[in-house]
């Protein structure tokens, strides 16, 4: 009833009476009050003018399920959306969503996460109504080595939106950073629940800096506030992502990772520079030549030979 309200509200240019909101709605005047209330708690800003009823001046900063699900141009991400104030890891609610049943493009969104993680159990960063804190479910038929493309299509799939949202060029360090300007802007972070054979979901964890200041960003880190000048709006980008990462999805399901790892090449910091790639216990180095057709990093060793390289973490060297 709260998003009807809501809907009446966001079509009517002036106001509308709570008369009028209790016959199309046919609830009383007083459960209109009570709900207009409940919007007023959740941050939307509702003025009351005697005679003239209510009219919307503003919606909140935050990230909730109704201002995603208002004009977004998908068919089924973020469809479904769990919504948290402040949650451990988003990635832990939609591994159990996933094992719950819950549906391909579910989302779950955080304002912020008590712990918030990237690869190999390291901590990220999440302050409060700042970022962008989400984790996606996916339930591609694929084998579970068919699945690191995935994290560079999604990454792929966020720097198209902030180009969209922001103009903002960032690129891709493989396999999973957002940069701008060399600093991290955001995060990629991808797991499995597999057998050896088949996967059963996916979920991408997506982590961005929007609204961070400079006091609160960790070190060699930015946000879009701090690139821009000018505070960025949350959900304008969350929707283009959703976007963007459906339509990536889709030609991915019938085309192969083929036009994603184009425009990969495109925007990746990585390729054609000299760098050391930390992985398990060993180091290589070499030429970022290319990536393969599974998201694996080919390194050609000052030997000649060409390494591929699944997991890791990449410095530039020159
Ligand atoms: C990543 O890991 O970059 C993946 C980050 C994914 C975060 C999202 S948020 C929604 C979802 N729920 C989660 O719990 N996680 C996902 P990695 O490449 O391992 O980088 C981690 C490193 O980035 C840390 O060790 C820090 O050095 C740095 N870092 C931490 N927080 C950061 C932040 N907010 N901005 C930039 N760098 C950060």
């Amino acid at each position: 009833m709260r998003d009807k309200i809501l809907e009446y509200l966001r079509k009517t240019d002036s106001h509308i009476s709570g008369e009028e909101l209790s016959h199309r709605l046919k609830i009383s005047r007083a459960a209109v009050w009570k709900h207009i209330q409940e919007l007023r708690l959740s941050g939307y800003e509702i003025i009351a003018v005697p005679h003239l009823g209510y009219r919307l001046a503003s919606c909140p900063d935050k990230l909730l399920p109704q201002e995603v699900s208002f004009g977004l141009e998908t068919k089924l991400f973020g469809k479904k959306i769990y919504y948290y104030d402040s949650i451990g890891s988003t990635m832990d609610a939609a591994m159990e969503a996933g094992l719950n049943g819950a549906p391909e493009g579910t989302a779950i969104l955080a304002e912020t996460q008590t712990k918030g993680r990237g690869r190999l159990g390291r901590h990220w960063v999440s302050p409060k109504y700042k970022g962008i804190y989400m984790s996606l479910i996916l339930r591609p038929k694929l084998m579970p080595q068919e699945t690191p493309c995935l994290t560079l299509l999604s990454a792929v799939s966020v720097c198209e939106a902030i180009k969209e949202v922001t103009g903002i060029d960032a690129n891709i360090k493989w396999p999973n950073d957002i940069l701008v300007r060399d600093k991290k802007l955001g995060g990629i972070l991808t797991e499995l629940n597999a057998e050896v054979d088949e996967v059963r979901f996916i979920v991408i964890g997506i982590g961005i800096n929007v609204n961070t200041d400079k006091a609160h960003l960790v070190a060699h880190a930015t946000s879009l506030k701090e690139e821009k000048q000018e505070t960025v709006s949350r959900i304008t980008l969350l929707k283009a992502i959703l976007k963007k990462l459906e339509q990536n999805y889709i030609v991915f399901k019938k085309q192969g990772f083929h036009p994603a790892m184009e425009k990969w090449r495109q925007i990746s910091s990585t390729l054609g520079s000299r760098v050391k790639v930390a992985c398990h216990k060993e180091h290589i180095e070499g030429e970022a030549v290319d990536i393969d057709i599974d998201g694996g990093l080919l390194v050609r060793k000052d030997s000649g030979f060409i390494e591929k390289v699944m997991a890791g973490d990449v410095l530039k060297l020159g």
